[in-house]
């Protein structure tokens, strides 16, 4: 028997991240298909939802167009063992296979045999696995029941939508979709690896795309968008990376993934010498997906620590201001949680106000010293927001730079930037983090696998504990965040604990066996019943 650790022996670094390799070995594809003939197309009872769902991602679909969506889920549902989670998963690509997303047409070509028995069939395991994993609840109740209906009447989107909402509850945060978002920022990351970056900094609309734009010298353009003055970029662009950065005229967030644009100083009229990575960055908080939200917290960070050295600047819109610089406070707590040693690293910040009608822009200092006299108690204790908005306003004491897009000069404000102090070893200034938004959802997703791991060593099921502190530790390994580490040892100490009296169980049976002469009761043959596969 090897020798078992406790939870307080358990190393402070973890071992070396495991890929997560596919688990369950019985082969299912909801993607077995037959083409139908055109005669056999049949258009019954289409959702009355289906057109909005049609043309826009939902809120269930991870930000991913459906397409994506099913097939990632098909692949990740591969990874699990058999528990309620890949039952879900399952459902809802089968469903998704009979609307049929893949050509966002409603059950136009694709013909499953007897999916709609298969379909039947998942809903009593997932029931039954629902019970054995202790998840079943009344809501959860209702919510099958509910997609029953739906399933009886064809409802295939509201079905689908009904097990989603499941599938959320069981699962608030989707780690293997956050591994993927935060692999893809990586993508970026490597592309600023030792090079001097400036990173723009702002909440959604503050004009962060724009500006990068104007800087890179694209050509711009006023125009009425919704009656608002929309300015954006005209093609052709100078490098891919400007064409996919667009400047959004709604209210929701358009950048969704750091996206570094290089620029040769004496191409767009600097007299600086040599290049300059401008990186254009999401705004934090402005997704209801956690998973989106981590991953550009995160993709910061690692952009940053890849980097030679980073130059942050603020973007301060004329309407933050306005708003007592309401954003400001958010964004603010969100940076120091990156760079603990920020008192050391102020200087490096600069701050470019936009969106300023002309005659404002002389009163910016004016305005936030204003603000400085009006500023209530909870703003003056909120020692994040009073370090930047102290910040501003010694920063502005000599004029701020505002920013016209129409009519800027790049080269001579990228010379301002160069000017200015950088973090220097911006690896060792800068720190994993996440949003206090996401670490509500995150300390509810490793809560759920605690339960999930004592429920599995309860019902001697290892390999589905196993799989879920597999997960804890790819989080942990991910995000470096100590609470998942704390959850992650409590766990691993449950396991020892309990494997350890299952042990003691086990050798007093032996013992007793021995002693007793070929004595098996009824609860020995229990037992073994219990254990053997
Ligand atoms: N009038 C004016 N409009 C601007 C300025 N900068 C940006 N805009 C407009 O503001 C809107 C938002 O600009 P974006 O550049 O997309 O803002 P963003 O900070 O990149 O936004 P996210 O990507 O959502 O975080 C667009 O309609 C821009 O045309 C500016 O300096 N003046
Ligand atoms: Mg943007």
């Amino acid at each position: 028997m090897p020798k078992l650790c406790e939870a307080s022996q358990v190393k402070e670094s973890l071992p070396e991240r495991k890929e997560i390799t596919p688990r369950d070995k019985s082969i299912w594809s909801p993607f077995v298909v037959t083409e139908k003939n055109e005669n056999e197309k049949s258009l019954d009872n289409p959702s009355p939802h289906a057109e909005k769902i049609r043309n826009h991602n939902t809120q269930f679909v991870s930000g991913v167009k459906r397409v994506e969506y099913i097939n990632f889920l098909y692949e990740d549902s591969k990874l699990l063992v058999p528990c309620a989670e890949q039952s879900l998963m399952k459902l809802i690509c089968q469903i998704g296979m009979i609307y049929n997303p893949l050509e966002l047409q409603f059950r136009k070509v694709f013909h499953i045999p007897n999916i709609e028995e298969e379909i039947d069939k998942g809903i009593v395991t997932l029931k039954q696995q629902l019970k054995t994993e202790e998840l079943d609840s009344r809501d959860i109740t209702i919510l099958i029941d509910r997609a029953c209906v739906y399933i009886r009447h064809k409802n295939w989107i509201e079905a689908m939508q009904e097990f989603e909402k499941i599938l959320k509850r069981l699962r608030p945060l989707n780690i293997r979709y956050l591994i993927r978002l935060i692999d893809k920022a990586k993508e970026a990351a490597d592309l600023i690896k030792g090079k001097n970056i400036i990173f723009f900094l702002g909440g959604t609309g503050s004009g962060k795309s724009t500006i990068i734009h104007a800087l890179a010298g694209s050509k711009m353009e006023a125009k009425e968008v919704n009656g608002l003055c929309h300015i954006s970029p005209v093609g052709p662009f100078k490098n891919r990376a400007l064409e996919a950065m667009t400047s959004n005229p709604n209210a929701e967030s358009g950048t969704r993934s750091i996206t570094p644009v290089t620029i040769q100083y004496s191409d767009v009229g600097g007299n600086s010498l040599g290049e300059v990575v401008l990186c254009d960055t999401p705004g934090f908080e402005d997704t209801d997906e956690p998973e989106i939200d981590i991953a550009n917290m995160i993709g910061i960070v690692q952009a940053a620590q890849l980097s030679k050295s980073v130059k942050p600047v603020l973007l301060v819109s004329y309407k933050a201001v306005g708003d007592r610089l309401t954003g400001i406070k958010n964004l603010a707590r969100n940076i120091i949680s990156m760079i603990p040693s920020i008192e050391q690293h102020m200087k490096a910040f600069s701050y470019i106000f936009t969106k300023f009608p002309k005659a404002e822009r002389d009163r910016i200092h004016a305005s936030l010293v204003d603000l400085t006299k009006h500023l209530k108690p909870e703003e003056i204790d909120d020692k994040c927001y009073m370090t930047f908005h102290d910040d501003m306003v010694k920063k502005t004491r000599k004029g701020a730079i505002v920013i016209d897009p129409l009519n800027i000069n790049p080269g001579e404000l990228l010379d301002d930037l160069a000017d200015t102090p950088a973090m220097e070893y911006p690896d060792r200034v800068f720190q994993k983090s996440i949003t206090e938004k996401s670490k509500t959802v995150l300390n509810e997703a490793c809560n759920k696998h605690q339960s999930a791991i004592i429920i599995a060593c309860k019902n001697h099921n290892y390999e589905y504990a196993c799989m879920r502190l597999d997960e804890l530790k790819t989080l942990y390994e991910i995000l470096e965040q100590d609470s998942i580490n704390q959850v992650y040892k409590l766990c691993i100490g449950y396991a020892a604990k309990h494997l350890m009296a299952e042990y003691q169980t086990a050798i007093s049976t032996f013992k007793r066996s021995f002693t007793d002469q070929n004595e098996l009761t009824n609860d020995d043959i229990n037992q073994y019943i219990q254990y053997s596969p």
